[in-house]
């Protein structure tokens, strides 16, 4: 069969997606303060097919909406006492039914607003800012938390941060990994945090992979970090035994 009609099939049936939890710590003490939610699909006789290899075929498909609303609810069940980020992709936040969908996956899990950050992809935004910053205010006032992913990397960042309503970013992984050899990815980082610390945002660094990594952030004043330093993406259980 066809790449496309198996994987319309596993987000129809679900059985086949499977979801990993990547923890994402307090880079000043040092401790987890909650996962982030990455989608695998296992397809029968492949093997588990990693984000990048299907994602772009349920793109092209039409998929992404019901494999992100999917996600949402399966993550919110899976991560009780924590906090989790969940993934948007722009064709999910196009389609206006975000804010209602989470109002229901919260309800049907029995978890608080507060336990969920969205992260909304700035490079795949978006036609319509307008219509995107009011469901993710919507969302927000719901009490849910909204980051802008991959920071830094998309055409329009600035306007981004400008126009559209989020709590935080997450730095994109690239600046983090010339950070202790260029000192220009020094510079760049920290004029990202004299930006969004005068807005009043949060942020996260990816892809943390060395100490001397965590030391720059540090020093910059980014507090939080996930990266392959604290751990892989894993299994929900894998993640509460680290917490032990
Ligand atoms: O898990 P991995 O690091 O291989 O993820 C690769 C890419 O796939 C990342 O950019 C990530 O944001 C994206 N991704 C992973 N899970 C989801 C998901 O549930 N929904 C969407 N829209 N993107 C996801
Ligand atoms: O775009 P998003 O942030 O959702 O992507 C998460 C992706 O980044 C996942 O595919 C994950 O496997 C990958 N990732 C997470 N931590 C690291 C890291 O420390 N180094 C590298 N190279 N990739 C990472
Ligand atoms: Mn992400
Ligand atoms: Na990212």
């Amino acid at each position: 069969r066809a790449l496309r009609d198996e994987l319309a099939h596993a987000i129809r049936a679900g059985e086949q997606l499977h979801l990993v939890y990547q923890p994402i710590v307090d880079l000043r003490g040092g401790g987890p303060v909650g996962v982030e939610a990455l989608v695998r699909w296992r397809r029968p006789g492949h093997g588990t097919v990693p984000p990048d290899d299907f994602l772009p075929v349920a793109r092209e498909a039409g998929l992404m909406r019901a494999l992100d609303r999917w996600v949402l609810t399966a993550a919110l069940a899976a991560t009780p006492g924590t906090n989790v980020h969940v993934n948007v992709s722009a064709e999910y936040l196009a389609g206006g039914t975000l804010p209602g969908d989470v109002a229901r996956a919260l309800a049907e899990t029995g978890r608080p607003p507060s336990a969920l950050t969205l992260e909304v992809t700035e490079t795949a935004l978006i036609g319509n800012l307008d219509v995107a910053a009011r469901l993710l205010q919507s969302v927000r006032d719901l009490g849910v938390r909204v980051a802008l992913d991959d920071f830094g990397v998309g055409y329009s960042s600035l306007t981004y941060l400008r126009r559209l309503p989020v709590d935080g970013i997450k730095i994109d992984r690239s600046f983090v990994a010339e950070l202790h050899r260029d000192p220009e990815a020094t510079v760049l980082v920290r004029t990202i945090m004299t930006l969004i610390g005068g807005l009043g945002l949060d942020c996260v660094a990816e892809g943390v992979e060395t100490e001397e990594q965590a030391a720059v952030l540090r020093e910059l004043g980014c507090h939080q970090a996930q990266g392959y330093l604290y751990g892989r993406p894993a299994p929900m259980l894998s993640n509460a035994v680290a917490r032990l």
